[in-house]
């Protein structure tokens, strides 16, 4: 068992070899701490244990990735955990949460570590902040906490429908996409030791993890009327779209700042973050950028040309644009992404005048609730996109798989009446908010949310394979919306960016005539909901059994409730592309994936890796050839696509029963 939050159980001046005590509610667990000689950590208290952390900070990343760094160091489990007790007691909360579960996710020694949600250990980033006030009258009241009736969370409570952004803050609101959000910036710091932040292909997933997100979320607004994210190219002009984020911090000694509507970004000069960085900096960055790109070379720290290549060219970009410790010349290709989240973050009080702390762009764990996180993501994205934009596209060579042919295919959700729809709904869930509150409740306080859902529903394609001897396929598959804004069917270019990965995975095409069938639960994408909100579940398996082993949480994954965009009650047109690719070529020979081997689309494999050759994004992450200006112009026999339509109702399913989480498993 391995203690997840440590809380020290006795004053803090008595330090080491006090008791820790790793809690679950009321499933506490008393762990020894052994009295170490502890490394030198008085840099972390540099960082004020009540102030907001963010890991786009230069100073907040640096002593960050110096506590991992020693963290990871220390010898055994048992130091391991006496270290972690100490920087608990005595460091920033957020500070510590980060630096100890990147530690749990990168140690050999914790590789089946629990590492419970965030929303678990600070539900105040996760749910509206006027739910304390409640639970803290329920925790007054002198009921039974079995009797307590869970705090309602309205659907709307950010806005109101006058913001027109606000039709898609359902999504950008969606616990376990925020959760998703911040469990990848775990796996993939960009400060630390270079074995956990240089990993495979690590540049290239942070633009193609991110561009899906871009993606999803395109779809997202044409499902809601709403057209294609614009953009923030141009830093001077005010932004329009306005963010009140309704979130109170327990922690932290100020709540999140709101950013109104049409707000300018200004320079930033800010003593107490140690922040200076101009406008015209991020201008400078973003022109040697889009100069790198444009003519095909970077230009090094120690002043060597470096040919951004065919395949390797991503991946650098990616580094350089974060950008990471790796980043091949941070000095003159700048700190690009992290600082523009910070002036974006600073914008309502860029000199510090009004004592305001960085608003909610500035934290991983929540920034995706913000509108402007995709306006700057989608900049961002475009920088990619520009230097595949150079690249050769792909042939018909390089598409086909000779002798494999996708002759049909169709999707049945459960429950449906017809084939080749999808069926999205709102659903209720209950999280306990007892393990991160600022007071002690007598037994369990939850909070009742509502997010989308999906039926789940299966794949069946059939393959004819006329190549002699066995075969080993990839299968890839993706979807897209079928018409633009105005409803005109999207053009190939234009359609290829807001192709989202629904799944992946290898088949043996051993027979003429193969039937594939793949449930939407196996997605290559997704974790399972209870998998994102582990703790949720009441019914967990006891700790070390086997059954708990199969449990375990590896929370990186897309959740499984947005895998299907929400459509229209009408029924949204989409195209579902399906592609058989050979898998002896596409294969990476590496052990099998562990516990964590499952959502490795946009996370990568734990320790392992990316279980893939071809570039991510494949076969959309370039232009079409000659001659290919929509969809079908673009196939090859192993393609196939089949439209199909999203029906939204509007229809809320509840959890079923007061304080039991039950989980509509979606798919
Ligand atoms: Cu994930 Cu900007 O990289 O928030």
């Amino acid at each position: 068992m391995f203690p997840v939050c440590l809380f020290l159980q006795t004053d803090r001046q008595k330090q080491l070899g006090t008791t820790v005590i790793s809690r679950f509610g009321e499933k506490a667990e008393r762990i020894s701490v052994r009295n170490i000689n502890l490394p030198d950590l008085s840099f972390a208290s540099r960082i004020n244990k009540r102030a907001q952390f963010s890991l786009f900070l230069p100073e907040h990343r640096q002593i960050a990735g110096k506590l991992i760094q020693i963290f990871l160091g220390m010898r055994n489990l048992e130091d391991f955990w006496s270290c972690a007790a100490y920087a608990r007691n005595h460091f920033n909360p957020f500070l510590f949460n980060y630096a100890y579960s990147v530690a749990l996710l990168h140690r050999e020694d914790t590789r089946e570590a629990h590492l419970p949600p965030l929303s678990e250990s600070f539900p105040d980033k996760y749910v509206d902040g006027s739910v304390f006030a409640e639970a803290r009258e329920e925790a007054n009241t002198v009921i039974d906490p079995q009797q307590r009736v869970p705090i309602v969370i309205p659907k709307d409570y950010s806005a109101s429908d006058l913001e027109e952004e606000h039709k898609v803050a359902y999504w950008r609101e969606d616990i376990g996409l925020n959760l998703h959000h911040w469990h990848w910036h775990l796996v993939y710091p960009f400060e630390g030791p270079t074995e956990i932040v240089n990993k495979d292909r690590r540049g290239e997933l942070f633009f193609y993890a991110h561009q899906q997100i871009i993606a999803r979320y395109n779809f997202e607004r044409f499902c809601n009327g709403l057209q294609r994210v614009k953009r923030l190219l141009n830093f001077r002009e005010p932004i329009v779209e306005g963010y009140f984020p309704k979130l109170d911090s327990l922690v932290s000694s100020r709540n999140w700042p709101a950013r109104p509507s049409n707000i300018q970004l200004s320079d930033l000069n800010r003593e107490t973050e140690g922040m200076k960085i101009d406008i015209q900096s991020l201008e400078r960055w973003r022109d040697r950028i889009y100069e790198a790109i444009h003519s095909g070379v970077i230009i090094t720290l120690g002043g060597q040309r470096m040919n951004l290549t065919e395949f390797e060219g991503v991946n650098t970009l990616g580094a350089l644009i974060e950008a990471t410790s790796t980043s091949p010349n941070r000095p003159f290709y700048g700190d690009l992404h992290n600082m523009g989240h910070l002036v974006i973050a600073f914008a309502h009080d860029p000199d510090n005048r009004h004592l305001e702390n960085f608003a909610i762009m500035g934290d991983t764990a929540i920034n995706m609730r913000d509108p402007v996180f995709y306006r700057w993501h989608s900049f961002v994205d475009d920088m990619f996109h520009e230097h595949k934009r150079t690249l050769q596209p792909y042939t018909v060579q390089q598409l086909d798989f000779p002798g494999i042919q996708i002759k049909g295919a169709e999707v049945n959700s459960d429950g449906a009446r017809r084939p080749n729809e999808f069926h999205t709904y709102w659903q209720q869930n209950d999280m306990d908010l007892s393990r991160g509150l600022d007071f002690s409740p007598r037994g369990p306080i939850f909070a009742r949310f509502t997010h989308l859902n999906h039926r789940p529903f299966s794949y069946r394609i059939q393959v004819e394979n006329t190549a002699a001897g066995q075969r080993e396929g990839y299968v890839r598959i993706f979807m897209a919306p079928k018409n633009d804004e105005r409803g005109v069917p999207l053009q190939f270019r234009d359609q290829r960016l807001l192709m989202i990965e629904l799944d992946k995975f290898p088949v043996k095409l051993n027979q003429r005539n193969v039937l594939i069938q793949r449930r939407s639960s196996e997605s290559s994408v997704t974790i399972p909901f209870e998998r994102t909100f582990r703790n949720l579940d009441q019914n967990r398996p006891q700790a070390g059994t086997a059954e708990e082993e199969r449990f375990n949480f590896c929370g990186c994954g897309w959740p499984q409730n947005l895998l299907i965009p929400k459509g229209t009650a009408q029924g949204m047109e989409v195209q579902l592309f399906i592609m058989i690719t050979d898998y002896t070529k596409d294969k990476v020979d590496q052990p099998p994936a562990g516990q964590c081997g499952k959502a490795t689309a946009y996370c990568g494999l734990r320790g392992q890796r990316y279980p893939d050759k071809k570039p991510m994004g494949f076969p959309f992450d370039r232009l079409g050839r000659q001659g290919v200006n929509n969809l079908p112009s673009f196939l090859t026999k192993n393609m196939f696509v089949k439209d199909m339509t999203i029906r939204f109702v509007d229809r809320v399913e509840g959890p079923g029963g007061r304080n039991v989480t039950t989980f509509q498993a979606s798919g």
